[in-house]
């Protein structure tokens, strides 16, 4: 099963013959990308090894920019050549089995299936997703014996109800039939994720607006049928690459008044993001900072000047900036205490993001947090708990970062299951984490908890990016890797569409 998660919406499969006459075959599937396909089949009947491949890496460098799968069609060979995604092969192609053993687990491998048999054969044996087809006749597959028809397609659906993958249906589908096909298909139980899409496409004279229809008509009968918890991860998502994209364009200035120990990764890991950090400790520059639109982060690590730093956080919020606390190491001492405390009761505070042991602490759930390191129960429904109660009480968007991150501003809660496990062994990715959420609220204001969210996504996703170099093999190169990756995620965030794995 691919680790990563995949939208199937809108999945175009290509077809070169297609191709209207003054167009040509990629600037078709550029215009598709722009209009919003969510995954690419590169299908090939004709073409010889090389010219495939040597197409397959032009169409992967476009799939790269639109942060958007590439599966090849039948040819693993090629998949392999230019490193696709995935691969879907049909009935007669190589057996799923085998492919699977060939390309791994963080592959995606999608079956073409036509009966429950088929159906229930390569759910068995580990299909990524089904293609369900064909579903009415069409003239780009000429073989076509007797489509499915929307009730087959149900049929095939019901048949799978207790085992289900993912599934799009294929065949004879245009913008005229998607809402019929969507919504007349859904069980009650499941429906298909997506639309596979060949002609009406390809053979469009202008795909983006295609595709744009189509992928509204799409949207709007997947929430008919009931994707709305699902939506609300999407809309996250959705909205994680804007508030990327805004913070590029704002460069809002970040204050931070942070530990030592951290100081010049929270500033270099700012400016990767590409917002401006200011570093200052002054209390006679503290009101000035402050008018400045951006945002605050205090990071309680290093305690030097409490005064100070409310002094700050109150000059923020006075001035509409949101301010973020690190509450580090809080439960540590009595001093810790107190000063948290202080921040909470004396501070219109925006986000406090802490580490499982700081914020089970803050809670009064027992979690002892000793110096910085995260100790604490990790069973979900007290972290959940934990976030949710700690945010109704403070008015403010709690986040807790683990294995699973928690974030929650009382009413709604999102788990994150990004980040690679090198995270935890350098010193101040948590802060990391506190410094690049301050970045995202400083420049979307629109909704604090989302923003939140795209923060710690992004860090997280990054450390994956990160962690697979080829040259990282510990904490060292690691930590040099992760601000690369933060600086290249953030300047292609529609990547966070691929990776992101939010409940
Ligand atoms: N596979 P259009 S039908 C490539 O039934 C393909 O598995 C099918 O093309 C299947 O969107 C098909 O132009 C062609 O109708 C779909
Ligand atoms: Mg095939």
């Amino acid at each position: 099963m691919s680790i990563k998660r995949t939208d199937y919406s809108l999945y175009l499969v290509t077809d070169r013959s297609l191709v209207p006459e003054g167009k040509t075959f990629l600037g078709q599937i550029e215009r598709a990308l722009e209009g919003g396909v969510t995954l690419v089949q590169l299908r090939e009947k004709d073409t010889e090894t090389g010219p495939f491949i040597d197409f397959a890496f032009k169409v992967k460098a476009l799939t790269r920019k639109f942060g958007v799968p590439l599966i090849i069609n039948d040819r693993l060979d090629v998949a392999q050549a230019v490193d696709a995604e995935g691969v879907h092969i049909g009935q007669d192609d190589m057996p799923l089995t085998r492919a699977r053993e060939i390309l791994g687990p963080n592959k995606i491998i999608g079956v073409s299936c036509n009966t429950e048999q088929e159906a229930a054969i390569a759910i068995r044996d580990g299909a990524d997703y089904l293609g369900i087809g064909a579903v009415w006749f069409t003239s780009t597959k000429k073989n076509i014996k007797k489509p499915l028809g929307v009730e087959g397609v149900q049929r095939i659906l019901k048949s799978m109800e207790a085992n289900p993958v993912p599934t799009v249906a294929i065949g004879g589908i245009g913008a005229k039939n998607a809402s019929e096909l969507l919504e007349g298909s859904d069980t009650g139980k499941i429906h298909i994720d997506g639309l596979a899409i060949v002609s009406a496409i390809m053979a469009a004279e202008d795909p983006k607006a295609a595709c744009e229809e189509l992928l509204r008509l799409i949207r709007q009968s997947l929430s008919k049928v009931g994707v709305k918890a699902n939506n609300t991860v999407d809309d996250a998502i959705q909205f994680a690459v804007q508030a990327a994209k805004n913070i590029k364009d704002k460069t809002p200035m970040v204050h931070h008044i942070t530990n030592y120990v951290v100081i010049n990764d929270n500033a270099n890991a700012t400016l990767a993001v590409g917002a401006s950090p200011i570093m200052s400790t002054n209390r006679q520059e503290m009101e000035e900072l402050a008018a400045v639109n951006g945002a605050m982060l205090l990071n309680m690590g290093t305690l030097n000047d409490v005064d100070t730093m409310i002094l700050a956080a109150q000059a923020n919020a006075r001035h509409k900036n949101p301010v973020v606390l690190d509450p580090v190491g809080c439960g540590a001492t009595k001093f810790r205490r107190e000063t948290l405390a202080r921040f909470l009761n004396e501070c219109n505070l925006t986000v406090v993001k802490g580490n499982a042991g700081e914020i089970l602490s803050m809670a009064g759930l027992g979690g002892k947090s000793r110096g910085v390191d995260s100790v604490g129960n990790n069973e979900e429904q007290i972290m959940v708990n934990a976030v949710k109660t700690l945010a109704k009480q403070n008015n403010c968007v709690i986040g807790l970062t683990g294995p699973t991150d928690y974030v929650s501003d009382g009413e709604r809660v999102f788990a994150i299951e990004n980040g690679d496990a090198l995270l935890p062994l350098i010193t101040g990715s948590g802060c990391m984490v506190s410094s690049i959420v301050a970045c995202f609220t400083a420049a979307n204001r629109d909704d604090y908890l989302l923003a939140t969210v795209a923060g710690i996504l992004t860090v997280t996703v990054a450390s994956e990016i990160a962690a697979a170099r080829e040259y990282v093999n510990g904490p060292g190169t690691f930590r040099a890797a992760l601000i690369d990756e933060l600086h290249n995620l953030t300047n292609s965030p529609e990547l966070l569409k691929q990776y992101a794995r939010i409940r």
